[in-house]
């Protein structure tokens, strides 16, 4: 059996997730707007524990590929508890994929304490083979959940599913530090994205003022370009953000009369050719 010809399609299911969901984040900075989406990781199972997984639940090797939903993983971590739902609908609405089932183990958290909403997906991939649907299992957590099921998981492996009884007392502690930590994050959202956007706002803003500075001196007198620049440094040096703004947008004005110059001369030239 050709283990990696079979896992194949899995891996570039997480591949072209993992592409198309830090585009998300991509295209949610790029338009200044607050990311529900902190990071995003993905794996594909390892053999040993799809093996592995098979002999707990007895599930046939004919009914790996439906009954082992998770050889393909993506993780979508979030800052706050909100996010969760706003990545969730977002998932739910995509037409690359249809979701199968949801486990929201953060309304009912399991025994151990772990919370996290998981959803199952059939995503489509193209192989050299034809098209092919493959399950994919996307987990949706905080930072927080994360941490608390990290560190879970590897107590797990190191007792092999037995974890102690004064260990397994503190982790549903820690998971009850963790509700009440997502609880109190949760209530200076506001504050916290408020800062987030206003940085990601002159960010925006820096980067564009330094492409436009970069374009003018393409296309312009350098000493007026010059001049600019030494502008920039100094409002920028003075930390006032309004200031930032106004110049952000005279400069704006003056590449805009530039371009349109430049459009001008070009019709010129084709005018000059075609006659
Ligand atoms: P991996 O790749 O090592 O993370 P089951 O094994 O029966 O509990 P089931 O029914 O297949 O799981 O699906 P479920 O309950 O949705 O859990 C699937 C995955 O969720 C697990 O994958 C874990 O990643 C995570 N998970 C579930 N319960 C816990 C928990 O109590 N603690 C931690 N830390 N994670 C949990 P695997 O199979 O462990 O694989």
């Amino acid at each position: 059996m050709l283990w990696h010809r079979l896992l194949s399609p899995y891996e570039l299911a997480v591949s072209e997730l993992l592409v198309k969901l830090n585009h998300l984040r991509k295209e949610y900075h790029q338009a200044g707007r607050y990311c529900p989406v902190e990071h995003v990781v993905g794996r594909v199972k390892s053999i040993s524990s799809i093996l592995e997984k098979m002999k707990k639940k007895s599930i046939p090797f004919e009914k790996m590929e439906e009954e082992v939903e998770d050889i393909a993983g993506i993780r979508i971590i979030c800052q706050f508890i909100e996010d969760i739902d706003k990545v969730a609908d977002h998932l739910k609405e995509r037409r690359d994929m249809t979701v199968v089932e949801i486990k929201d183990y953060i309304k009912k958290h399991k025994s151990s304490g772990y919370r996290s909403y998981h959803m199952v997906v059939r995503y489509p991939v193209n192989t050299i083979d034809g098209r092919k649907e493959v399950l994919v299992e996307i987990q949706i957590r905080t930072l927080a959940m994360d941490f608390w099921a990290t560190t879970e998981h590897s107590l797990q492996y190191k007792y092999q599913g037995n974890i102690p009884e004064r260990i397994s007392q503190r982790l549903s502690n820690a998971a009850n530090a963790i509700i009440a930590l997502d609880g109190e994050m949760s209530s200076v959202r506001e504050e916290i994205m408020d800062a987030q956007m206003s940085s990601r706002i002159r960010y925006n803003m820096i980067e564009d003022i330094v492409n436009t500075l970069e374009t003018l001196y393409r296309v312009t007198a350098k000493r007026e370009v010059q001049k600019l620049q030494d502008e920039f440094f100094r409002i920028y040096s003075s930390d006032d953000m309004e200031k930032l703004t106004r110049f952000y947008h005279q400069l704006d004005l003056l590449a805009e009369g530039y371009k349109a110059q430049t459009n001008k001369i070009g019709e010129g030239i084709k005018d000059f050719e075609g006659s």
